[in-house]
């Protein structure tokens, strides 16, 4: 019988492993922001973080006035209305709200005078190329997957026209109106530009669906598809949505060796009047995806569930799928309490093949915050994991520790891709905050 590990031992073993997580340059493996040289699309700064869609629903809980008067007002003033009603009428104790005051403390920002025009002047100093660096660096984030949609008329303009793309940031093509709107929006725009396809899912049609995915997926060198689904989702089924996966995307996926990934759940417009902050949350039906994956084994898919709920059945159908890669807490799950849950559930049914977060980041700063929120989780389940092994008398060597949490961090979702990038490197060692370039 192995002698219980002495507390000095569980120390060391402890610090062990905090280092390899809080070190570990990780892959973000989904985020809303873009490569700098799409401009205006990549939002940072002070006011962006605080118009954040998460605090424009939780201050409406606190606002009392009509939705339309706040969207009248300008990003600035909205933002001043968020500070007041969620950070000094009220505690910021949010995840969101906390995510704020994380990312200006790891900035070096002092929030303690809670001085919002003084924050509002460290930020125009910086330069968005300068920043960018800066922030990547702090959050220990070495690469950035964006959300790519040919559907969004100012970023297809980007990718028409062309430009020097910075290797940091990887795309992958996002196809929401494809599947989920083929004969309202999606059919007549690709009529537009230039693909043969009508209403009717045609073998013609099919195939200039196929023309357009590649299309896509080489100009913007895709890493995966992607796309988020109703709580209703069916397959199979003869809607336009599952006959235009099994008939279009899954084949394409299959001809350029990429993942498809879901993330059902999201019930879009809930409360309209949020806007971008009006989506909801449904169960999904787990069975559906376990049939879709079974009749797909030479397909690889990427899932990350909205309802707390799924999580458990989708760990179970990632144990019966080794072509299913599970990522992230996504969006409502992305607090706390339910990343702790779910990376537990994880690790103790599929261990270490899962990539257990990604940012979701919308603006470039909440990097900073997302993911020291979630290293320090990671760890804390980490910690407890490799201390159990210990009592069993499995000591886990530092090497070990590092390989592990080096997939956990991309390692595993580039070789589930089918990409093995060289080992990531320990972060240079956290370097004081720079002084910042003019901003542009
Ligand atoms: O559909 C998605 O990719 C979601 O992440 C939405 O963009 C959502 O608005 C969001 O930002 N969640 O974090
Ligand atoms: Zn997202």
């Amino acid at each position: 019988m192995t002698p219980p590990v002495s507390s000095k031992r569980q120390g060391e073993l402890a610090a062990r492993v905090e280092k390899a997580v809080l070190t570990t340059p990780v892959y973000d493996i989904h985020t809303h922001l873009y490569d700098p040289a799409f401009g205006e699309l990549l939002l940072w700064g002070i006011d962006d973080l605080l118009v954040y869609h998460y605090l424009v629903a939780e201050a409406f809980r606190q606002f009392d006035l009509p939705y339309d008067k706040f969207w009248a007002m300008s990003k600035q003033e909205q933002a001043n209305a968020i500070w007041n009603a969620l950070f000094i009428e009220h505690s910021p104790i949010s995840e969101a709200c906390r995510g704020v005051l994380t990312t200006l403390n790891r900035l070096g920002l002092d929030v303690k005078k809670r001085d919002l025009p003084a924050l509002r002047k460290w930020f125009a100093k910086w330069k968005v190329a300068d920043y960018t660096t800066h922030c990547m660096e702090v959050a220990g984030v070495q690469r950035i997957c964006m959300t790519n949609s040919p559907f969004d008329d100012v970023e297809r303009v980007v990718w028409e026209r062309g430009f020097n793309r910075d290797e940091r940031f990887t795309a992958a093509l996002r196809i929401d109106p494809l599947l989920l709107s083929w004969h309202d929006s999606a059919a007549p725009r690709l009529r537009d530009w230039g693909y043969d396809v009508t209403p009717q899912l045609s073998e013609k049609t099919v195939s200039e669906v196929r023309r357009f995915l590649a299309d896509w997926t080489r100009r913007i060198n895709a890493q995966y598809l992607m796309v988020s689904l109703p709580p209703d989702f069916r397959y199979p089924g003869d809607q336009a949505c599952p006959r235009l996966m099994e008939t279009a995307v899954l084949p394409h996926c299959r001809e350029f060796g990429l993942p498809f990934a879901m993330m059902p759940g999201v019930k879009r417009g809930v409360n309209p009047q949020l806007k971008l902050a009006g989506d909801g949350v449904g169960h999904c039906d787990t069975a559906t995806y376990e049939n879709l994956i079974a009749a797909h084994p030479d397909n690889k898919f990427l899932i990350t569930a909205l309802a707390r709920e799924n999580q458990y059945s989708l760990c179970v159908a990632a144990r019966k799928f080794r072509n299913l890669h599970l990522f992230g807490c996504w969006w409502f799950t992305n607090i706390p309490s339910l990343i702790e849950e779910m990376t537990r559930m994880r690790l103790e049914l599929i261990g270490l093949s899962v990539t257990p977060q990604h940012s979701d980041a919308r603006v470039l700063d909440q990097i900073l915050y997302k993911w020291e929120h979630s290293r320090r989780i990671i760890a804390r389940v980490l910690v407890e994991k490799y201390a159990d092994l210990a009592a069993t008398g499995w000591e886990p060597t530092n090497t070990e520790i590092q390989r592990d949490v080096q997939d956990l961090f991309g390692g595993a979702f580039d070789r589930f891709c089918g990409r093995h990038q060289a080992r990531a490197t320990q972060l240079p060692s956290a370097r004081p905050a720079k002084k910042p370039g003019r901003r542009k």
